[in-house]
């Protein structure tokens, strides 16, 4: 079915391709209730049940469709937004965005790496050093807030590997679980930026339409990310120990108790937790005298 709304009222989000957020960005997209259909194959595909359409691209370009106004939204490590952003800054180009949610996938840090034989006992051990890096902007900038020089290598990828080829001494990559460094036998020693994905909008006003469907899809996208490590728990507690283990509950303020069919002493309590629940919680409400304990996971949220 051809989308319906003319194009100058459909959103424009970019989301990357194919690499470490495309999943979770269609994800989110999905579980906002966002129909896309067509093979990935395409460059720009339609929702059939939603005024957007979505920009397949490469991450480092991102942020410039965004800032440079032809797409409306995009989705993006804020590693790269900022690095981009530092870029244009420098070039005199428009920089304007705005982080309109922060996303709960894409979690990674841009750290100083060393060979794992290298000394190190503070940031002056890194003065003079030549690093090898993608994000030369971050780099710089830390080296600059520093007061410390340093000899700044740009590569595009596979930038564990300068320090073992002679290219450089030290590196400036994203670290996720560390095994990448591991395996060069390189140690971190400086976190100098942490990043996670998140969703932006340029700084050109959006007509009403476009701005009614922007609305829908932030509240849809906080209705997602609640949902995510809110879970729904259920328990029998004994009506003696109900202050104790609503106390337990992890960020959850008012249970409903419900009558136990049968049993006077205790009640069945039904509560949203806005927090993960862990073996150890259920452990401790075992405990406190709780039983039948059912922890459910909730699909979507609006409070
Ligand atoms: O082709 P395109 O340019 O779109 O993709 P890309 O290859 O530039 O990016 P991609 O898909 O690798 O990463 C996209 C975004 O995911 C990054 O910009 C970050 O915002 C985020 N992200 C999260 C990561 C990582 N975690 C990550 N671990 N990006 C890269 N890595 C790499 C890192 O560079 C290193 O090589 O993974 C390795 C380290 O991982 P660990 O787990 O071994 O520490
Ligand atoms: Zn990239």
């Amino acid at each position: 079915m051809p989308p319906t709304t003319p194009p100058q009222d459909r959103l424009r989000l970019a989301i990357q391709k194919s690499g470490r957020l495309s999943t979770d960005s269609l994800g989110l997209l999905a579980r906002c209730g966002i129909k896309v259909k067509a093979p990935k194959e395409k460059l720009l595909l339609h929702s059939e049940n939603f005024p957007i359409d979505i920009l397949f691209v490469r991450d480092d370009d991102i942020p410039q469709l965004v800032m440079d106004g032809v797409c409306d939204l995009g989705i993006v490590g804020t590693n790269v937004l900022e690095e981009s952003a530092l870029e244009r800054r420098s070039a005199g180009n428009g920089h304007a965005y705005t982080v309109e949610r922060e996303l709960d996938f894409g979690g990674c840090r841009l750290a100083l790496a060393l060979p794992e034989e290298r000394a190190y006992n503070g940031p002056q051990d890194l003065q003079g050093l030549r690093i090898a890096t993608t994000y030369p902007q971050l780099t710089r900038r830390y080296f600059a807030a520093q007061g410390l020089q340093a000899d700044i290598v740009y590569l595009s990828g596979s930038v564990e590997v300068a320090p073992r080829l002679g290219l450089a001494d030290a590196i400036c990559d994203l670290v996720a679980t560390g095994s990448t460094l591991e395996a060069n036998r390189l140690r971190a020693v400086e976190t100098i930026f942490k990043s996670t994905a998140v969703l932006i909008r340029g700084d050109r006003p959006l007509n009403p339409v476009k701005t009614h469907a922007l609305e829908i899809l932030l509240r849809r996208t906080d209705g997602v990310q609640l949902a995510a490590e809110a879970k729904y728990i259920m328990l029998h507690a004994p009506k003696a120990a109900l202050a104790e283990i609503k106390k337990l509950l992890p960020g959850s303020e008012n249970p409903t108790l419900l009558p136990l069919a049968g049993d006077d002493s205790k009640v069945a309590l039904h509560a949203v937790c806005q927090e993960a629940v862990f073996w150890e919680t259920m452990e401790s409400l075992k405990k406190a005298g709780a039983s039948s304990i059912l922890v459910l996971p909730i699909e979507k949220m609006m409070l």
